[in-house]
């Protein structure tokens, strides 16, 4: 879409009047602060009649039929023959890690949610950190590949943003040292091709959490096409059970209620209108951003199906008038709570930041500095996106006056 040419931010346009930003005295351009990861609830009806059933059939948890159905769901969506519904996505990664029996390390990328090396570490595994690729985000197989060791019982790929990772190259190294190779958890709905996330790997989980676009407050899910797999999974979830009196291996309690069940199935079938939504606020940020020096827009790769849900800016801060934090101190002022995901990088925080880790990790470095993710769901418009958009062009515009007033910022827990 053609965009107006963008004045170049001088010293001048700083310091002629005070720009119109909440950061100068202005009143903030939100009300009430927008969210990234605003949880979407679309149909409450539906979900309390569901729970009325559940009250009625006073099964509240423990593998009632709100849990199957959402599993059956699930399953024939991916296109799997197995689904296990859990609590959410770190249990589901938990139960994984039992199931197949890994000990020692596993490769993880270092630019995820640091859930995806706390789910390995808790069980006493070592998560190596692994870079990313510069344009997917997504671990980068070539690393991978320098990190085995005769220890490495697993890789775990993130399909970071909902873009899917280089499955083939991963499975084709998992295959060749007789490792298994994992996907975890954010591209609800997403696909490769026209092969639906979740049915690559050994398995792949989903988390449902509150955040994401598809949620069942809290909840997680395996899918596999592996039987065996999928029964171990099962009775691991539930104590260890596979009989009435009977347990067949260490087990935990990651059962997911009825009461979530019965959202993530509402949260389903009510899909279509925040898909919709999030692709409309998408275009919007697309259009309203086109052309800002150093600004870069994660986008879909072309022949996949993507949920839009994330909208992640990397600002590139030797291009782009503001940096990263400066911009983001910005739109704060203005009730736009862009967030930083994923900083430092796994490999920063404690426990980590003594890992062992040999490689250096340049990428995720330079990601940690760069990214921003924007607000989108239902609880904002293209409008609203729009409007975030003429924020970050005025401050943009402003930036010398922007820089310095953010200097007068008092340092806080975030940007200390
Ligand atoms: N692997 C990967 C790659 C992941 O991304 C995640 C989770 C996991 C594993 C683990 O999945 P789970 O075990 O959680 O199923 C959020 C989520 O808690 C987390 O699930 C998600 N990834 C991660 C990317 O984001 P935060 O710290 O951003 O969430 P929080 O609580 O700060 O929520 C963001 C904002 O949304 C809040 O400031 C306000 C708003 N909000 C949030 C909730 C929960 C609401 O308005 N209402 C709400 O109910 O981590």
């Amino acid at each position: 879409m053609a965009e107006a040419p963008r004045r170049p931010a001088s010293p001048a346009a700083g310091s002629l009047a005070t720009p119109s930003l909440a950061i100068f005295g202005g009143r903030p351009r939100f009300s009430r602060e927008l969210h990234v990861g605003a949880p979407n609830v679309i149909d409450r009806e539906a979900f309390i009649n569901r729970l009325r059933a559940i009250f009625d059939r006073n099964t509240l948890t423990n593998g009632g039929p709100e849990e199957r159905e959402l599993e059956e769901t699930i399953a024939q969506r991916v296109g799997v023959r197995h689904c296990v519904a859990v609590v959410n996505a770190t249990s589901a990664l938990q139960i994984l890690c039992r199931a197949l029996n890994w000990r020692g390390e596993v490769i993880v990328p270092s630019f995820t949610f640091v859930a995806t090396a706390n789910a390995f570490a808790w069980l006493g595994l070592q998560p190596v950190f692994c870079d990313v690729d510069p344009d997917t985000h997504n671990i980068d197989p070539p690393r991978v590949e320098d990190l085995i060791t005769d220890r490495t019982a697993a890789i775990v790929g993130v399909h970071l943003w909902g873009r899917p990772c280089d499955v083939d190259t991963l499975q084709r190294i998992a295959a060749k040292r007789s490792l298994d190779v994992v996907f975890d958890a954010q591209a609800w709905g997403c696909s490769l091709g026209d092969t639906p996330i979740g049915r690559f790997g050994r398995a792949e989980v989903f988390s449902f959490h509150a955040t994401k676009w598809v949620h069942s407050f809290e909840g997680g899910a395996i899918t596999t096409d592996d039987g065996e797999l999928a029964e171990r999974c099962a009775a691991i979830k539930r104590f260890g059970f596979v009989g009435y009196d009977r347990t067949g291996m260490l087990g935990t309690n990651a059962t997911m209620t009825e009461a979530a069940a019965a959202m993530g199935l509402v949260s389903l079938q009510t899909e279509g209108p925040i898909l919709e939504r999030n692709r409309a606020n998408f275009e919007a940020y697309a259009t309203g951003l086109h052309g800002l020096p150093g600004v870069k827009m994660v986008h879909p790769a072309a022949g996949n199906r993507w949920h839009y849900h994330y909208v992640v800016l990397e600002i590139d801060e030797t291009v782009a008038p503001l940096d990263r934090d400066e911009l983001q101190r910005v739109l704060w002022q203005e009730n736009v709570r862009a967030r930083r995901y994923f900083y430092p990088g796994c490999h920063r925080l404690e426990p980590y930041r003594i890992t062992r880790t040999p490689a250096a990790l340049p990428v995720t470095e330079q990601l940690a500095r760069r990214t921003l993710a924007l607000p989108t769901g239902l609880q904002m418009k293209p409008i609203d996106a729009a409007a975030i958009c003429d924020v970050v062009n005025t401050a943009f515009d402003n930036a010398v006056a922007v820089r310095e007033k953010v200097r007068e910022l008092p340092a806080t827990d975030i940007w200390s």
